[in-house]
């Protein structure tokens, strides 16, 4: 009899920490043990290879409808086939109340469209969009002690927006239940004054989406939110931050001893607002269209050295996909009158990695070692799933990625598995690409294919390391 079930024998095992060669041996789909010379059942070449952990993607959006009849492309068994395809083995999607629905009744109707479809683990953060006596005295109380222990809030959007003292109201609900909130900081007013002027001019292109959302709007928006956590002393997430002017606001709070935890995401390094000019200033622009939108290569700058320094503590794909074409697409009459109706969102599960590797570690502008506090251990420990997920130790999940660190290639919508029907990052060069990942040491995808039935489930989390 094997002592292991299956043993990655002769790779680089990389962590947040430190890389070391060793065989990493697997019993249960747990890590039981992680030496040399070790023997198991079945055996994984991974000679020339970095064995990482899992990567966990904190910030997705699958199967989520919208109010205006456009159709999200993914919906659980997609979105997490290409998840897996492109290194995950851990996604967060958001359980989004619509308003005047009950936060549980939410929920389940989210449960119900994942059940028996996820390639990848799942767990659920919630948007609160209906802060109601009901919602805030109770369900949301009740669901975070069931393990719901993170929940998204919007400062914009007509359908999703909370005024301040709403912001109040939950960030005292948040501490008190020691749940983390997220907070999507564009400042609403300033949104929609701007959108009348561009309109008033004529300026309806999708290119004028970033200039509507501009970035002062994002940085007023993010210190507001900041203030309000420290009059309730609650520590927050500023999610995908686009530029220099929130980072700002957000090294300022830091270094007066706030707790204020902040994502960023691929399209804040790999596109800037020219994108969004499509062809000549053309509908094409509206497959760059998200929110807060990519900003200009200073901005890019100011997000590899937060990268750096530690402003950043995630790096999440922000994945939400529209179709370009067809029924309910991004192209639906009304976006062609005004960008204002272009839905905001687009693809970048499958690519997340590859190309924070591509551009981070192989271009020296990272470490490994910040590739994966970046990608997997800190989503873990910010969420609460540490040391279960994110980490390469004894007993933690067997949740693998191998990594060709020179493997290169180009992103090619063809060779990518997402419902959606274009990528962003359509003809992007990049060396660096997971060849195999390992959800609980069963393999669940291999040479950017999925493989198999699905075989992940929902986890209950603990609260965040933020708390502590
Ligand atoms: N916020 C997100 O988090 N994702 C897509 C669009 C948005 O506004
Ligand atoms: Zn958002
Ligand atoms: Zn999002």
């Amino acid at each position: 009899m094997s002592d292991y079930d299956l043993v990655i024998a002769g790779g680089t095992v990389v962590t947040a920490a430190d890389s070391y060669g060793a065989d990493i041996g697997i019993r249960g789909g747990r890590i039981a043990a992680i030496a040399e010379g070790l023997r198991g059942a079945e055996r994984i070449d991974a000679t020339g290879l970095l064995v990482l952990p899992g990567g966990i993607d904190a910030h997705v959006h699958l199967d989520q409808p919208t109010s205006d009849g456009t159709v999200m492309a993914d919906d659980f068994a997609s979105g997490t086939r290409s998840a897996a395809a492109g290194g995950n083995t851990t996604v967060l999607p958001f359980a989004m109340q619509i308003k005047g629905q009950s936060l549980r009744a939410c929920v389940e109707d989210y449960h119900r469209k994942a059940q028996g479809a996820c390639h990848t683990d799942v767990s659920f953060h919630l948007v609160i969009t209906d802060p109601t006596p009901q919602v805030l005295g109770q369900e949301l109380p009740a669901l975070v002690r069931d393990g719901y222990t993170s929940f998204k809030v919007f400062m914009t959007y007509d359908d999703l927006v909370l005024n301040d003292a709403e912001l109040l109201d939950v960030f005292e609900v948040a501490r008190r239940e020691r749940a983390l909130v997220m907070v999507h900081a564009e400042g609403h007013d300033a949104i929609k004054h701007l959108t009348r002027r561009l309109e008033d001019q004529g300026r309806t292109a999708p290119y004028y989406h970033g200039q509507a959302h501009a970035q002062i709007a994002e940085r007023e928006a993010t210190h507001r939110a900041i203030s309000h956590a420290q009059l309730i002393d609650v520590p927050i997430v500023i999610v995908h931050v686009s530029g220099r002017d929130p980072m700002e606001q957000i090294q300022w709070a830091r270094a007066r001893g706030m707790k204020v935890h902040a994502e960023t995401c691929p399209q804040y390094i790999a596109l800037t607002a020219e994108d969004l000019r499509g062809l000549n200033m053309d509908f094409d622009g509206a497959k760059y269209v998200c929110s807060p939108p990519p900003r200009d290569a200073d901005s890019q700058a100011a997000i590899w050295q937060g990268l750096r320094d530690g402003t950043f503590d995630i790096f999440s794909s922000d994945h939400c996909p529209f179709r370009f074409e067809g029924p309910g697409s991004k192209d639906n009459p009304r976006a062609r009158t005004s960008f204002k109706w272009v839905p905001n969102g687009i693809p970048g599960v499958e690519t997340r990695l590859p190309i924070l590797f591509s551009e981070g570690v192989s271009k020296g502008r990272i470490s490994l070692q910040r590739f994966v506090a970046l990608t997997s251990t800190n989503p873990a420990r910010l969420y609460g799933l540490y040391p279960q997920k994110g980490s390469i130790a004894i007993g933690a999940d067997a949740d693998l990625t191998l990594w060709n660190p020179t493997l290169t290639r180009t992103i090619r919508q063809a060779d990518l598995n997402h419902g959606c029907d274009y990528t962003p990052y359509e003809g992007m060069p990049i060396t660096g690409w997971p060849v195999r990942t390992l959800l609980a040491g069963r393999t669940i995808a291999a040479d950017g294919r999925p493989v198999g039935t699905p075989q992940g489930g929902h986890l209950s989390r603990l609260t965040s390391e933020a708390y502590s």
